[in-house]
């Protein structure tokens, strides 16, 4: 189903195309600056919001205005590509100990698909319009990708700061091509449905979502599975669940998706509720070769595994002790070691408790040893020192 919302020529001719290639809404904006959102987005980054996702601090005026780029840029084609809702998996996590990958994960890095679909659009532009100029983008350049998805009418932007089609809910990605084709009409705003819910809000597990359309993203999840490079601050740890990378809680439980999107690019199932055991023993080749091609990539081999440990900490499940006891013994990089002893401390029973006491004696990079330390409670630190008293500083 193809959603054409605003379709001055020639983007008429053009939609069917788009349609084919897989995009389910189209629509046109004028490119005037973005003033309104000046003093909103400033302040959101003075407030340091944007966590260590430095690109978004850099040069902002170009957000605002895309003819920083290229003055000779008239109008936006914002499209819109989805992909399947995530199926809730019927399976006890904890007890198969699963972990849980964003449903916009699922298929082939949409980076490189729907990059492909919008430059065949905006080819098409060009056999209209010969010698047309077309900037392509799909997350990959300074622009306010959902800003000018609603200036051309796609949707508005939700209380959980989706992009949000009554029709086509908010499971899809944006793509956008900037021209210098003047398509005169100005596109109609969508009318925000949101009303009275506050369901995102009150169920996003951080409490990452403010009143005010927008958020703190170094509390969401989505962030510190795939953007934050460090250690996770430990109060956060219990509240990532099961998610090893990405998170849609704020999109499951948004009416607008109860039906799902349009069954579109990749398929949930298996490869969204991975075992956890098979990535804590990633090396990285295997990493390489099981996510080549997969956004999960960005996340970096050291931060998946990281995540993973967390996940098996918040488990509960006494068999997540042997796996993260090999991984505290084994794994070469500290985070992942860090992050293991506090997964192990999490679960608590006797023989996690032995493994932090046993890997205290011979773990030598002090972060881990911290880490340590705070997993196992002070009568076992004593109980630890009296075995392995030269280590225990
Ligand atoms: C940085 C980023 C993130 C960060 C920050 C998220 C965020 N909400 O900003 C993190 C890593 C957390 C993230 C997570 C996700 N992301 Co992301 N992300 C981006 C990116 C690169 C920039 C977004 C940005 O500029 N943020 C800046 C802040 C200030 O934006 P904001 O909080 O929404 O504030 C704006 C609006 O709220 C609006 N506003 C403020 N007040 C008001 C008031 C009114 C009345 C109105 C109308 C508007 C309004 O103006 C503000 C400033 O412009 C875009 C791609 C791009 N270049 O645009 C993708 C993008 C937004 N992400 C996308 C996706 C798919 C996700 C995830 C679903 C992935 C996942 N499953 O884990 C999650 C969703 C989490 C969520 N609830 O947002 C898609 C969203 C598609 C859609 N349907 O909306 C995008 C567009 C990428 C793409 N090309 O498809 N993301
Ligand atoms: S993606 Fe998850 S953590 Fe982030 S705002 Fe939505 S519900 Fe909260
Ligand atoms: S869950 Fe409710 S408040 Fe949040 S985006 Fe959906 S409709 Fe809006």
């Amino acid at each position: 189903m193809l959603l054409c919302l605003r379709m001055p020529d020639p983007i008429h001719k053009i939609s069917p195309l788009a349609h084919q290639l897989g995009f389910v809404l189209i629509g046109v904006a004028r490119l005037e600056p973005l003033e309104d959102r000046r003093a909103f987005y400033t302040g959101w980054l003075a407030a340091g919001n944007h966590g260590e996702m430095a690109y978004l601090g850099r040069d902002p005026e170009r957000r605002f205005d895309p003819r920083r780029l290229d003055p000779r840029l008239r109008a936006v084609v914002s499209l819109a590509y989805p992909y399947q809702a995530p199926s809730g998996a019927p399976l006890d996590w904890k007890l198969e100990l699963r972990g849980r990958i964003a449903a916009y994960a699922a298929g082939d890095d949409y980076h490189e698909r729907v990059l492909g679909a919008a430059r065949q659009v905006a080819e098409a532009m060009q056999r209209l319009r010969p010698g047309a100029l077309c900037r392509t983008y799909v997350d990959t350049g300074p622009v306010f990708e959902r800003e000018w998805a609603a200036a051309a009418g796609l949707g508005w932007f939700g209380r959980n700061t989706m992009m949000l089609n009554a029709r086509a809910g908010s499971y899809f990605f944006l793509a956008e091509i900037f021209t210098d084709i003047d398509f005169g009409a100005a596109a109609v705003p969508y009318r925000p449905h949101c009303g009275k819910c506050r369901r995102c809000i009150e169920q996003c597990p951080t409490g990452a979502l403010g009143d005010g359309n927008g958020m703190d993203a170094r509390l969401c999840i989505s962030y510190l599975t795939i953007e934050h490079r460090g250690p996770i601050a430990p109060e956060m740890r219990a509240k990532l669940g099961n998610w090893i990378f990405g998170c849609d809680i704020c999109q499951e439980v948004c009416p607008f998706n109860a039906t799902g999107a349009d069954a579109g690019y990749g398929a949930p199932g298996e490869r969204l509720w991975p075992r956890l055991a098979e990535i804590m023993t990633l090396d990285d080749e295997g990493f390489r070769r099981r996510f080549a091609h997969n956004a999960v990539k960005r996340a970096k081999r050291r931060g998946l595994l990281r995540n993973a440990a967390v996940a098996l900490g918040n488990s509960g499940n006494p068999e997540a002790v042997g796996i993260l006891t090999r991984t505290l013994r084994q794994e070469p990089e500290a985070l992942v070691r860090a992050h293991a002893a506090w997964a192990l401390g999490a679960l608590g029973d006797a023989q996690a408790r032995g493994a932090l006491c046993h890997a205290l004696g011979s773990e030598p990079d002090p972060e881990v040893r911290r880490e340590i330390i705070m997993a196992l409670d002070g009568a076992y630190v004593r109980s630890c020192a009296a075995e392995a008293p030269q280590r225990n500083s």
